[in-house]
């Protein structure tokens, strides 16, 4: 397949297990896309809107023949077809589906920017991601998934959580 997408993953809605599960499912099963790695499930505080519930974030690895516009498209597909509703900015969610890195692509397109603009500073989107792409360099910050997340605060209300 032609391109690599890492894929940070999360909901604080309803099932939030089954929507993650759902989530990786459609995209495994979509003829132009093949599941790589994914990350442990962790359980974050809400960041930004902090009156929320916890959401539960994975992060994903993604080869794909789509585009990157293709592939955001499918990701929002996949959104609606999770019983995402759009309340309000930064609300909660079943699911989100946000594209962090896109190859070792820059894009900045009206409605796609890659990398992630607030990637570098989310825990919930750097520790997941830091189990399946710790050598990965951030395109724009040329650090190091890993060392991105040395940068970061304490991080110790983000949980790894066990389904055993
Ligand atoms: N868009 C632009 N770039 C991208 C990209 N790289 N990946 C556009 C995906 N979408 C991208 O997103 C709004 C628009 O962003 C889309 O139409 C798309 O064209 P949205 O999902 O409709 O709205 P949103 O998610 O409410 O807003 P936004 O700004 O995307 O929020 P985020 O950044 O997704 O943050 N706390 C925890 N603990 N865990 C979470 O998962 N998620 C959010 C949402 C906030 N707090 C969280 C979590
Ligand atoms: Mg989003």
């Amino acid at each position: 397949m032609k391109h690599l997408a890492y894929l940070s993953i999360g909901g604080n809605m309803g099932d939030r297990l089954a929507y993650l599960k759902a989530a990786l499912e459609a995209l495994d099963h979509h003829p132009d896309c093949r599941l790589g790695l994914v990350s442990p499930i962790y359980e974050t505080p809400a960041w930004g809107k902090t009156d929320q519930a916890d959401f539960l974030n994975l992060a994903c690895q993604v080869e794909t023949d789509l585009s990157a516009q293709d592939f955001l498209a499918l990701c929002q597909k996949i959104e609606l077809d999770l019983d995402r509703v759009r309340i309000e900015k930064w609300g909660q969610r079943t699911i989100d589906l946000d594209i962090i890195f896109w190859d070792e692509e820059k894009i900045q397109e009206e409605n796609l920017i890659v990398p992630h603009p607030y990637a570098h500073e989310r825990a919930f989107v750097l520790l997941p991601l830091a189990d399946i792409a710790a050598d990965y360099r951030h395109p724009s910050f040329g650090q190091r998934v890993e060392e991105l997340v040395s940068n970061l605060g304490d991080t110790s209300d983000i949980k790894k959580i066990s389904l055993d």
